[in-house]
């Protein structure tokens, strides 16, 4: 179990949900992100069909609680992230898990085909939509804290470096013939 102080931090803002335990290392890279970020989040494992009472308590409560964004990342059937939705006013990311036999196609269709009138922002399947997901909810609290848009721009300037550097060395490995 991944486990430190922001995991659990009294003021969180942002509520990392799971369906299992077992989703819990590609999420590492969501948590590892919003750490980067500075923002204080929760970690929970609530599961949409094992537990719907709690997932119900859970998003129900998550405004009075201080939360401003919900990601919920679940897999096969991937209902976690419709169940929070429905019960709260928060902005709710699905992330969809690639554990079922159909590579993450059925969370990512359960996670994104959801009706019209309660929306759920759907990432990219597994390594990719976990830190997307954080990446998503820090630009959401940007729109009312402009120090977080400063590190948005920082981290997106940080990005374009990384990939200039790959293309100067691709540029010097394979000279143009
Ligand atoms: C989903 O079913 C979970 O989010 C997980 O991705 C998948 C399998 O869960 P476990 O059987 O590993 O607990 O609810």
């Amino acid at each position: 179990m991944i486990k430190d102080d922001a995991m659990t931090h009294a003021k969180a803002i942002v509520g990392v949900v799971m369906g299992s335990d077992s989703d819990l290392e590609v999420m590492k890279k969501c948590m590892d992100q919003l750490k980067a970020f500075g923002i204080a989040f929760e970690v929970r494992i609530i599961s949409a069909h094992r537990t719907p009472d709690t997932a119900h308590e859970y998003s129900a409560t998550a405004v009075g609680r201080g939360l401003k964004v919900i990601i919920a990342a679940a897999g096969m059937s991937a209902a976690l992230g419709g169940v929070l939705a429905a019960s709260t006013t928060l902005p709710v990311i699905g992330v969809p898990m690639a554990g079922g036999l159909m590579g993450g196609l059925d969370a990512a269709l359960s996670t994104m085909q959801m009706p019209p009138g309660v929306p759920v922002a759907a990432m990219a399947v597994g390594p990719a939509g976990a830190p997307n997901a954080a990446i998503l909810a820090v630009q959401i609290l940007a729109l009312s804290d402009s120090a977080l848009g400063g590190k948005l721009e920082q981290f997106k300037k940080d990005q374009a470096q990384k990939v200039a550097k790959k293309d100067a060395e691709a540029i010097a490995d394979w000279p143009a013939r």
